[in-house]
This record gives structure tokens, sequence and C-alpha cells, in this order.
């Protein structure tokens, strides 16, 4: 054996340990539009620490939190590339790429928090995990979050469903979000989350609508200071990972996110509770006006959008009525 072949053959194991280590260590990139110590990024960030130590640093996450990424459409794409590995969006997001997870992104679909809780956590709830998982766009839905209950927020008070009439109202790029305020007499526009707070202020919108928590640390308050509890939107949020991501864990790798993911549910879940409470607090001291409404007039009003989009789901939809 020649000089040149022996000390190939030497080296060959140190390229073996290198591209081994090189292997080992996987980086994971966490998109997510709300801010640092929002409920969903700090669950997010616990759940990353846990899976790191339990895979012994094999994967490493990274929070990126405020939208630094790009909105959640654009990282919903770039979680479909494999560009990003994690995020969690709401599921109105999801709704244009996945259509069959609108069945949850319906007007009144849930009766309160606590019956979505109740689906989320149960059959249902992983049955439309497993259509993010099962479709042709590549990402993994792995758990769900809370993103609360959705009410109106309009620079004008909207005591009843007629004062709406006509407003200009920011929803999520989702078809659904537009037919649902249309249906209750507002023009319902679609842009990014991002985009809310300079239209409510420049008047590009007359409101919005979401959860407490969102109003406030987006700062919407500051614009709109009528909030008027229609309740009309329960979204949960899913947890997703791209599924290019995904193909290169091991099994055992795959079974801890899993895991993880399921605890991150459930802790969010607290930290939800306890930021909803303390953002409604400081909503009210800051002089937004809480408005009790009467329901019944939205309800009736989208359930034109309801015949439209459950039509093809109407065994599922029984399902999850007759869910406690
Ligand atoms: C929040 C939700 C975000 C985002 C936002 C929005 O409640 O947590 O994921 O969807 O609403 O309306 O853009």
């Amino acid at each position: 054996m020649n000089f040149k072949r022996k000390l190939l053959i030497a080296a060959l194991p140190l390229a073996f340990c290198l591209s081994g280590l090189a292997q080992a260590e996987m980086k994971l990139k966490v998109a997510e539009i709300h801010p640092a110590g929002y409920p969903t990024v700090v669950a997010q960030e616990n759940m990353g620490k846990k899976i790191e130590a339990a895979t012994n640093g094999e994967l490493k996450f990274t929070m990126f939190a405020g939208g630094v990424l790009g909105s959640e459409k654009e990282v919903v794409e770039q979680v479909q590339i494999g560009a990003v590995q994690m995020t969690r969006v709401s599921l109105g997001t999801v709704g244009p790429v996945v259509p069959d997870v609108n069945v949850f992104n319906m007007p009144f679909i849930f009766r309160d928090t606590a019956h979505m809780r109740a689906i989320i956590d149960g059959e249902i709830g992983q049955e439309i995990l497993d259509k993010i998982t099962d479709s042709e766009f590549n990402m993994v839905g792995l758990a769900w979050m809370d993103g609360g209950v959705r009410n109106l927020y309009t620079k004008k008070p909207v005591r009843s469903i007629e004062d709406l009439k006509g407003m200009k109202i920011r929803v999520m790029g989702n078809p659904l979000f537009i037919d649902t305020l249309n249906a209750m007499g507002a023009n319902g526009i679609a842009m990014g989350t991002g985009e809310i707070f300079s239209a409510l202020q420049t008047g590009v919108v007359d409101g919005a609508e979401n959860n407490p928590p969102t109003m406030l640390e987006h700062n919407h308050y500051k614009s709109a200071k009528y909030y008027s509890l229609t309740g009309h939107l329960i979204l949960p949020e899913p947890l997703m990972m791209s599924k290019t991501t995904w193909n290169k864990l091991s099994p055992e790798q795959q079974t801890l996110v899993k895991k993880y993911a399921k605890e991150a549910q459930l802790e969010e879940r607290q930290l939800w509770d306890e930021k909803s409470a303390s953002s409604e607090a400081k909503l009210k001291e800051a002089g937004v006006e809480f408005i009790e409404i009467d329901k019944k007039p939205f309800y009736d009003a989208t359930a034109p959008v309801r015949e439209k989009y459950g039509a093809p789901y109407a065994a599922l939809i029984k399902r999850i009525e007759a869910v406690q």
C-alpha cells in the first residue's frame, strides 16, 4: 500500500466522526408573529428547551418572535419549503392552504372556550391536525394552542349589529372571514397582522377583530377603544413542523417532539388564561370600553356562512356539536 493510500485510510475515522457530528446537531428556526413573553412564544421556547435536553442537544431550537421572519402567510410558505422549520399560526392562516381545517374557522362553531378545548384535546382535534399532515403541503400538525375568543374592536362603538353596517373591518386573509364579516353587515378587509396598527391609525379600516392579548400586545387599542363582545370566532392555533425537517428526524426524535408539543399545548393554555385576564384589565385601565352585546343577531346573520362552508362537513359538525 502506498503512503498516500495509508494516509487516506488513517484519516477516514476522523472524517466519519466529523460528518457524524455535523448530522447530530440540527438547528430549527421557530417563527412567531407574537412578541417575546406572549403565551404561545413562551410555551414554544420551553418546549424547545425540553426537546433539546431530551435529545442531548441534537435538536436546537431558536425562537424568532415578533414577526421578524414575516407574516403568518409568508411563514406558512417558508415552512412548506423547509426554510422555517416550525411555527404556530392561527388556523385562519392555514384554511386557504388546507381547506379541510376551515371547519374550525367557521363563526360560532364552538359554543365556548371549554367546548373548543374539549374538541382540540380529543379525537376531532387530532383528526384536523392529521388533515394538515396528510395534505400535500409538506407540513406536520403537532399540537394546538389556545388563541382565545375573537370579538370586534372599533373606533366608533358597536352596540348592536346595525352599528356595524358598512364599517371596514380587518380580517385575516381567508375568504371565510371576509364572508363572515360581510354577513354581519361590515366590509371585511384582509391584511397581515403587522399592518393592522397603522391601518387603524390612518383610518384604512374602522376596526378589527381579535382576542384581548393581541389587541393589547399589538397596540391596536391605541386607536380602537370599543370592544364589542360578539365572540364570533374561537380559533385554535396549530403548532406545525415542516415535513422536510420531520423526515430528517429519527423515530425517537419524532416521538419526543410529539410528546413535548402536546405538553406545550397544556402549558400554553395556563399561560393563556393568565394573559387573557391581565390583558382585559390593562385594556380597561387604558380606557377601552367592553361592550356586552346581544350575540343572537350575529349568530343568525352568519348562518349562510356556516351553510356554505360547512356543507362538505355535515357529519363532522354533528360530532363537534355532540361533544360536551
Ligand atoms: C391572533 C393570532 C395570530 C394572528 C392574529 C391575526 O389572535 O394569535 O396568530 O393570526 O390573531 O389576526 O392576524
